[in-house]
């Protein structure tokens, strides 16, 4: 295929914290490569992830959830979205089909006008979830949000429903141009960052309140043993509060026990080995508010 035959460029979805940009994510790319919650703000880095189609490629990344920041954790992540927001060629607006579209929803399009760059398309999803009034209000709603709309596409990422029709629109938004990775590259996340996600997503699961919000991964080594077929996997779950890490410790470590073994059962096909994982739970008092931790960790 010659370059004008191919389009390839970037693609972004944005929208309030939980209304499911990671799981459209992995749906189009077709593999996890990003994590997912019913909690919001599961997202915190942008990840990319690789769609190859017979007309060329869609570097989706991944954003977190646009929010009122009460953190500086929460203001860098913010911050992020608007650094990805200037460089992509297409931006997804999302807003699910369940949901009124409220002053979130309505502050989130209007600073799209930031961004001229970019072709913006509506997207309605969890329409799965929604009966058909809903969908057809949704849609309403959301058309009327933005003049400049170049697509307006109800989906469900669950069951795939018209995520063809939305992969199609995309690619045919792009510039032309040759694929920017190879073909077999689906993420260029690190081996040890997708580990780091996948135990955090297993933390993640069943807490609630303010402690998802606390929990961060730290990855310290991931190692195959000699002479068998075991990769040992050393990590660290960071919590913010004694309290927080006796929940996560659970009684008589009932609940560690749980996590390592949810996240071992994705790390294992992951890393093509079985896996020996150690979690260690540690406290970083207010990392959440603290420069040098927020550092510490990435952030
Ligand atoms: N039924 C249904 N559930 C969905 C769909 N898309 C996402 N969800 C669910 O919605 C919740 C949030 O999904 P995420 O993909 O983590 O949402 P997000 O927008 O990435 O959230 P943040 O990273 O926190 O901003 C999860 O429980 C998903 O399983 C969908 O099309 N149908
Ligand atoms: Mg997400």
């Amino acid at each position: 295929m010659t370059a004008a035959e191919s389009r390839s460029g970037f693609v972004t979805f944005v929208g309030r914290p939980n209304v499911g940009k990671s799981t459209l994510t992995n749906a189009l790319v077709g593999e996890k490569v990003a994590i997912t919650s019913d909690k919001p703000q599961t997202t915190r880095r942008a990840i990319r992830g690789i769609l190859n189609r017979p007309g060329g490629q869609l570097v989706i990344v991944d954003t977190p959830g646009i929010h009122k920041p009460r953190t500086l954790l929460g203001q860098r992540l913010n911050d992020l979205v608007e650094q990805v927001l200037g460089d992509v060629d297409v931006i997804g607006f999302l807003v699910p089909a369940v949901d009124k579209v409220g002053p979130g929803d309505r502050r989130i399009a209007a600073s799209l006008d930031g961004y001229t760059r970019a072709k913006k398309v509506a997207i309605v999803t969890k329409t799965d979830l929604a009966t058909r009034d809903e969908i057809m209000e949704r849609l309403m709603e959301v058309d009327s949000l933005r003049e400049d709309w170049a697509a307006v596409i109800p989906l469900s990422a669950v069951t795939e429903d018209q995520l063809d029709v939305l992969a199609d629109e995309l690619l045919a938004l792009m510039p032309e141009g040759p694929a920017l990775y190879p073909d077999d590259v689906v993420t260029d996340e690190s081996t040890e960052d997708r580990i780091a996600e996948i135990i955090r997503e297993a933390a993640l699961e069943g807490v609630r309140d303010e402690l998802p919000h606390s929990i961060a991964v730290t990855v310290e080594d991931v190692a195959p043993r000699e002479g068998s077929d075991l990769t040992d996997v050393y990590a660290n779950i960071v919590v913010e509060r004694d309290s927080q890490k006796a929940i996560i410790i659970g009684r008589k470590g009932s609940r560690l026990a749980d996590v390592g073994a949810r996240a071992r059962a994705q790390l294992e096909p992951l890393l093509g080995t079985r896996v020996f994982l150690s979690l260690r739970v540690r406290v970083a008092k207010e990392w959440q508010r603290d420069p040098k931790q927020l550092g510490r960790l990435g952030f």
